[in-house]
């Protein structure tokens, strides 16, 4: 279910890169993922004997392996817009995002949600505290992009790039795409699913979110 994780397949399904896919299953796979790359984050892309964990370093890699179809524009000042998205996304609404999915999962009736947001809550310093400021931080977030994207289809210039591609898999951790567009188990999709999405005024952002997806994405997902 990581986006960080969606946003490395989503791009190697654009540029037409084959891989195989190994889960990672959070918590009893953590020790096994350290010992094999160093650190306890996924995704990781191995290729040979190279190991590059971190999905923006993923997505530099498959650039440079296969540039076409570009996911870059061609200018340096729209290719600094990318990061740009790229930073908001991965290291604030992907993270602050996360702080709700573990408010969710640790008051939930489901054992094993509970057991899950236990590991990831001391692995991610959860906190009450935590919880409001990732609130007030995501509400940002998405004022920006509804503001942003009046009236255009990328954000970035006029053509589909990582920007987009990044953004459209961060949001789902505040609310994931319908289930033609992306499988999610109920128990896990009620944990991502925050009401601060739900307000009428930013109904637009997932709008966009889910016509990326049926234009870029390539089919339906199932993680
Ligand atoms: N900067 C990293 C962030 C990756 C990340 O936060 N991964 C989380 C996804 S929720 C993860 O590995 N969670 C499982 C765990 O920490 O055990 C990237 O871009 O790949």
């Amino acid at each position: 279910m990581s986006p960080w994780s969606e946003r490395a397949r989503w791009a190697f399904e654009f540029k037409g890169v084959a891989y195989d896919k190994q889960d990672y299953q959070i918590g009893a796979g953590e020790e096994e993922l350290k010992k094999l790359t160093g650190q306890a984050q996924v995704p990781v892309l191995l290729v040979n004997d190279t190991v590059t964990p971190d999905s923006t370093a993923i997505l530099n890699w498959l650039e440079e392996q296969k540039p076409q179809p570009a996911l870059l524009p061609a200018s340096d000042k729209e290719r600094a817009e990318v990061m740009l998205w790229e930073e908001l996304m991965d290291w604030v609404l992907g993270p602050q995002g996360r702080v709700l999915i573990l408010g969710k999962f640790l008051s939930s009736d489901d054992p094993q949600l509970r057991q899950g947001g236990q590991f990831m809550g001391q692995k991610y310093q959860y906190s009450p505290y935590a919880e409001k400021h990732a609130k007030v931080a995501v509400e940002r977030v998405l004022t920006i992009l509804k503001h942003f994207l009046a009236g255009r289809d990328y954000l970035v210039g006029t053509n589909f790039s990582r920007a987009d591609l990044t953004t459209a898999s961060m949001l789902a951790v505040i609310n994931p795409p319908p289930d033609d567009l992306f499988f999610f188990p109920a128990p896990a999709r009620a944990g991502f699913t925050d009401p601060l999405a739900q307000r009428p005024e930013f109904a637009p952002v997932f709008a966009w979110r889910d016509q990326i997806y049926r234009k870029h994405r390539g089919g339906p997902v199932k993680p």
